[in-house]
């Protein structure tokens, strides 16, 4: 029988969609199959739909060869799994947080008291780590009103934007750990699984550079034309082409969308014109 690669994403929730919309912007056409598990027409992978919590298991047991999933959830379920790459979605914070009226001095601050969580192993670790005797307290959901109904004196959960905290009276005072999407696997895969993988995290990076960059195309005045350069140096340096008029050119170069803000103001300085941003579909460098 011919070997499929297998992967477990998440079935509903946070991670659900953007891990789908991975698999697609790799060109992996997934069938509308059962609910457990469905298959591809283009590539040979099959796709296990899963709680999140459950996906470090499957993976280390081998029920599945790699996974996605919050690295909040591979360092707490704490299982034989390796992280193979991050893939920078579902970002976000596990942090520590506290009534907004208590005055909060240092780490200190939480030695004797009793904190929340759904992350007891990541908490006990770190609380363990600054030597903070602390009670911790297992709970699976709802973390952010332990401290409101008298269960707990801090908590201990994800935050993103801060509005959870924000609207149940909490502040956030230590940041323990930051997270995101993450691929992981485990050391079982046969020779040829192993080519598929390497197949599929070709295409992953190809994906993850094309989101993360821009492509660019401007008029200069030939006169700038070494400081623009210096700006957008590009995949390897950037492509310059004479414009119709004398005296101006054309540059096309790649730009990392985090950059981009910083640079155009810095281009416009330079007398960059008529500047085109465009999305890039691949990025293999
Ligand atoms: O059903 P299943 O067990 O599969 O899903 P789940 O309910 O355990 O997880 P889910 O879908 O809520 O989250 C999956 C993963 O998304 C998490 O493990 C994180 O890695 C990541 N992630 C990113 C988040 C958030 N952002 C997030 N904001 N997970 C949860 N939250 C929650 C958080 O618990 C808190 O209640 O959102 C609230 C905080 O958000 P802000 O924006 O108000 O700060
Ligand atoms: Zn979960």
């Amino acid at each position: 029988m011919k070997e499929v690669l297998k992967i477990a994403i998440q079935k509903s929730g946070r991670l659900n969609e953007k891990s789908l919309g991975l698999l697609k912007e790799c060109g992996i056409k997934i069938n509308n199959g059962g609910k457990l598990m469905s298959s591809s027409s283009n590539f040979p992978l099959e796709v296990f739909y899963l709680r999140d919590d459950d996906i470090p298991q499957y993976v280390a047991e081998g029920v599945a060869d790699i996974g996605i999933l919050g690295e909040n959830e591979v360092l707490e379920k704490d299982q034989d799994v390796e992280i193979i790459n991050r893939l920078d979605f579902s970002k976000c914070r596990l942090s520590l947080a506290i009534r907004r009226e208590e005055s909060y001095s240092d780490l200190n601050w939480f030695s004797g008291k009793k904190i929340a969580t759904s992350y007891p192993t990541i908490l006990k670790d770190f609380l363990e780590k600054n030597s903070i005797d602390a009670e911790v307290e297992t709970i699976s959901g709802s973390v952010e009103i332990a401290p409101g109904i008298g269960l707990a004196d801090g908590i201990f959960d994800i935050v993103s934007t801060g509005s959870t905290l924000l609207a149940n009276g909490l502040k956030e005072v230590e940041v323990v750990m930051k997270s995101e999407a993450v691929l992981i696997t485990n050391s079982k895969l046969s020779l040829t699984k192993k080519n598929l993988l390497g197949k599929l995290l070709f295409r992953i990076q190809a994906a993850k550079g094309a989101n993360q960059n821009k492509y660019i195309l401007l008029n200069a005045p030939n006169k700038n034309l070494d400081a623009i350069i210096d700006l957008l140096p590009g995949m390897r340096s950037p492509t310059v082409l004479p414009l119709a008029e004398k005296g101006w050119s054309s540059i096309h170069s790649v730009i990392s969308e985090d950059d981009f803000w910083e640079v155009i103001d810095q281009l416009k300085d330079k007398g960059a014109e008529g500047i085109l941003v465009c999305p890039i579909e691949k990025m293999i460098v």
